[in-house]
């Protein structure tokens, strides 16, 4: 019988005595210490650390109750999903994600490296910090996790297994509800509006119902477009990073969904990055930043088309023009995608510090503005996004109109 055996909420020493219980790494006797270091909505993570051996672990535990709404209940489920798909992604994309140690449904925990030495990108971001290998690092991520998952390399009773497995329908609603609907109408009386952006707000989002039909059909391809085992909530919160070295984490949203998704959340925390960047006058970060989402875009485009030639296996797919067919449309739905991370971030329940922190209000709300022009074009033109280029020039006509 150990303590374990039964769900329970951990506080920092239950997750030393977890970690010493359930792992064989620490020395015999080693006296662990242990502190809560989450950063997110929804989870505990701690870290526990040996001081003599100079060995830590993280331990992460889903709780009943979300940290960023005690009336928020989502499925402890959440742990197994976040826990298989990064051994899984350990083995599409080795070394771009942590390693898991062990993991279990009962305490709804899992055990993971440690990657303290890593600092997580949005707050590196927010001091400005570049990262070189970023573009190149998380298009080998995306390419990886994202085209082998799909249909055109998998076998399709195998793939249709994976859409089981990794069925995830209360994470999802709440990307429906959060990302795909309330920023729309407010209809959760949720949403976070700056005062002086008010009726910039009501005329832009509330009242524009081209826009709202564009939102409806991103949200039903959300649903129902089982493309590829998508991470889901691949923002820069998500993301451990070095100056030579990135990982991702966290992919407790994810589910067979589309893959822009994926690619348009990481353009538009790129874009939140360049607004905290241009509110405190970092003009050479702004730079990197436009420079870093066009080479996203780019590379990932060379670098999905060499995967794909490589590695189809099925034969229809393999037809010339298929490909780049294929992936225009993931272009597509990557711009939608950005345009709907850049809206439910600026007006809806859950924002990001990157445009929280601007002390500024006229420097934010400016921001803001920016943030909903950009991601009204990239949604309303999608099909029309082709290059990292037309991402950027979007971004930069915002910045001029928003004035
Ligand atoms: C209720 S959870 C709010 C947000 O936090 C997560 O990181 C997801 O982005 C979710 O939409
Ligand atoms: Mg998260």
């Amino acid at each position: 019988m150990s303590r374990f055996d039964r769900y329970f909420l951990m506080k920092s020493q239950d997750a030393a005595d977890y970690a010493r219980e359930k792992l064989d790494v620490f020395p015999a006797g080693a006296r662990l210490t242990a502190r809560e270091i989450g950063d997110g909505n929804l989870n505990y993570v701690f870290q526990v650390t040996d001081a003599a051996s100079g060995k830590s672990v993280i331990v992460k535990q889903a709780g009943e109750a979300l940290r960023i709404s005690a009336e928020m209940r989502v499925s402890t489920d959440r742990n197994r999903i976040e826990s298989e798909i990064l051994q899984l992604q350990w083995g599409y994309a080795p070394g771009l994600v942590p390693k898991i140690y062990q993991y279990d449904t009962v305490m709804c925990a899992c055990i993971m490296e440690d990657l303290s030495d890593h600092q997580l990108m949005r707050y590196a971001l927010m001091e400005h910090k570049i990262f070189p290998r970023f573009a190149e690092d998380i298009t080998d991520y995306m390419v990886h996790t994202l085209l082998r998952t799909t249909d055109v390399v998998m076998e399709h009773k195998a793939k249709k297994a994976m859409v089981k497995r990794f069925i995830n329908p209360e994470l999802c609603e709440i990307t429906e509800d959060l990302v795909l609907t309330e920023p729309y109408n407010d209809c959760a009386g949720r949403n976070i509006v700056l005062p002086a952006n008010a009726d910039f707000v009501r005329r832009e989002l509330y009242a524009d119902q081209a826009l709202h039909l564009e939102i409806a059909k991103l949200k039903f391809d959300f649903m129902n477009n089982a493309q590829a085992l998508i991470h889901g909530d691949l923002h820069t919160g998500s993301i451990f990073a070095r100056e030579d070295s990135t990982r991702v984490f966290d992919p407790e949203f994810a589910f067979y969904g589309p893959m822009g998704y994926d690619v348009g959340n990481v353009i538009a925390n790129l874009f939140f990055a360049w607004d905290n960047g241009k509110a405190a006058g970092a003009e050479d970060f702004c730079e990197w930043v436009l420079g870093t989402a066009v080479a996203v875009i780019d590379l990932f485009k060379q670098k999905f088309l060499a995967c794909f030639a490589a590695e189809a296996t099925d034969l229809m797919a393999k037809t010339p023009g298929f490909a780049a067919c294929y992936l225009e449309n993931v272009l597509a739905d990557t711009a939608g995608y950005a345009g709907t991370e850049l809206i439910r971030r600026t007006v809806g329940m859950a924002q990001v510090k990157d445009v929280t922190t601007i002390a500024d209000p006229e420097k934010r709300a400016y921001a803001e503005r920016v943030n909903i022009l950009c991601a009204k074009d990239l949604i309303l033109h999608r099909a029309e996004f082709k290059t990292g280029a037309d991402f950027v020039d979007a971004f930069t006509c915002a910045i001029k109109d928003a004035v």
